[in-house]
């Protein structure tokens, strides 16, 4: 997976960084001023502090750190720090209008492709550019600030401005599929030193010993989660963890965020409707499930006799090759996602239905486990054994601790650039605007682990 010849690098790096920017345009230039410059949710930026902050961020790192070029704007850094402004307290800043952030952000552009064109790349250089990995850093940086522009834009309300054919339906062995699959146990590589673009929190590889478990052959359906909500799931606290529950009652959750009760329950299949990118439908049964937020899930999988998988597990499940014994890219090999393979790259606006894409499964049959929608694990973030902060504590470090949930495997809204078997997410476990559902998994029962615990075939 690295990249030798440094031209070739030069162009996967251009290509990723332009693959970016045109989202970003295609994700600003379809709304006015006014709504570039709103808040359409406390809990977002206005899309105007994501524009420029994405420049500011490749000023900073790229163009700076890596190029050793002189400031462009340095009187922007501070309105563009993250940490020095929540996100409820940015549309009273300063910014810059929409205008103006885009001639920055073109600017800065054109010195960040100068500094391409010129870098030394090999493995020895300065390790911001050994590989290319600065120009990786800020194409992930600027694909992640779209995937959150892209919640901004779920979260705005009025008519639908972003528009996407929808996916293919299921295939057809997608109802025969086993419900769960077995992942043998025994240690596995979890986390990566050879995949030149994977960030500080996925490093160092290392082996991690995963008993035997059980884990669902594909993410929970919004008709599996109706089921525990027709049995009263939100009703009753035997499901809930005690932080659940009470953020359950407080917050006053009954359903997914962007559900509501139809106005004719009796002919609408499932009884609910959801809100899509401005545009209202009923709820597709077979899609699975979004909007979710980790307590919901933890709640869910309680009821459901189940468990959320570790981290680990998700990891193993998605990278472990029983057959040669190594960790793999991605659940199917090691080559780079595509539309057959997984549901990436925002070329749909809603996750595939559950038991697509059987060319990405993985050698135990598990499905979906790269694209559609990001998979609440039941762990915290925690750095990876013999990590070190790469290049900055604030990209990773300074969230390390029980406050955050760690999701894995990206969405539909997630580029492939920003997405691989060893890419870490983390939220707090009430945020439900992100794009995340869940899979379930079981430890093994008696009788389940065969001596040395070789799969059976
Ligand atoms: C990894 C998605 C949690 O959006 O807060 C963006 C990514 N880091 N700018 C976030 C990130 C700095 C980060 N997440
Ligand atoms: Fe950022």
């Amino acid at each position: 997976t690295r990249q030798h010849d440094p031209e070739a690098l030069r162009a996967t790096a251009r290509a990723a960084l332009e693959r970016a920017r045109r989202r970003t345009l295609a994700l600003t230039d379809c709304l006015d001023e006014d709504e570039l410059a709103a808040q359409h949710s406390r809990l977002m930026s206005p899309l105007v502090w994501d524009l420029a902050h994405i420049g500011n961020q490749e000023e900073i790192w790229l163009v700076r750190a890596a190029g050793g070029q002189s400031p462009i704007r340095p009187d922007l850094d501070q309105l563009y720090d993250a940490f020095q402004h929540p996100r409820a307290e940015r549309p009273a800043l300063p910014l810059l209008p929409p205008d103006p952030a885009r001639r920055y952000v073109a600017a800065v552009r054109d010195r960040a492709l100068e500094v391409l064109d010129a870098a030394p790349m090999g493995p020895d250089a300065d390790p911001l550019l050994a590989d290319g990995f600065v120009f990786g850093m800020l194409a992930q940086h600027e694909q992640q600030h779209d995937e959150t522009m892209l919640a901004t834009h779920q979260l705005r309300r009025g008519p639908a401005v972003l528009h996407a054919p929808q996916p293919a339906p299921a295939p057809a062995d997608a109802a025969d599929l086993p419900r769960e699959a077995w992942i043998e146990g025994g240690p596995f590589t979890m986390g990566t030193d050879d995949e030149p673009w994977a960030l500080d929190n996925e490093r160092p590889a290392h082996r991690v010993d995963v008993p035997g478990f059980w884990l669902d052959t594909v993410p929970v359906s919004n008709r599996a989660y109706q089921e525990f909500m027709a049995a009263g799931g939100y009703e009753d606290p035997r499901w809930w963890s005690p932080a659940g529950w009470s953020h359950r009652v407080q917050a006053g959750l009954h359903a997914p965020l962007f559900w509501r009760r139809a106005d004719d329950p009796d002919t609408t299949p499932g009884g609910w409707l959801r809100r899509r990118f401005g545009v209202v439908e009923p709820v597709p049964l077979d899609e699975p499930v979004l909007h979710v937020c980790w307590y919901e899930a933890d709640a869910y999988a309680r009821w459901a006799g189940r468990r959320l998988p570790t981290e680990a597990e998700w990891e193993k499940a998605a990278r472990h090759d029983p057959a040669t014994g190594r960790s793999r890219r991605y659940p199917w090999g090691d080559a780079e996602p595509t539309p057959e393979l997984a549901n990436l790259g925002q070329h749909h606006l809603q996750p595939a239905p559950v038991g697509s894409y059987p060319a990405g499964a993985s050698p135990h049959g598990v499905r979906q486990l790269i694209g559609d929608v990001w998979e609440w694990t039941a762990s915290d973030f925690e750095p990876h054994p013999g990590f070190r902060a790469f290049p900055y504590k604030e990209y990773s470090e300074v969230f390390f601790g029980p406050d955050y949930k760690m999701l894995r495997g990206g969405a539909f809204g997630v580029d492939p650039v920003a997405c691989r078997g060893t890419f870490r997410n983390w939220d707090y476990p009430i945020r439900r605007q992100i794009f995340a559902g869940f899979r379930t998994a079981r430890d093994a029962a008696a009788g389940d682990r065969t001596a040395g615990d070789v799969p059976t075939e």
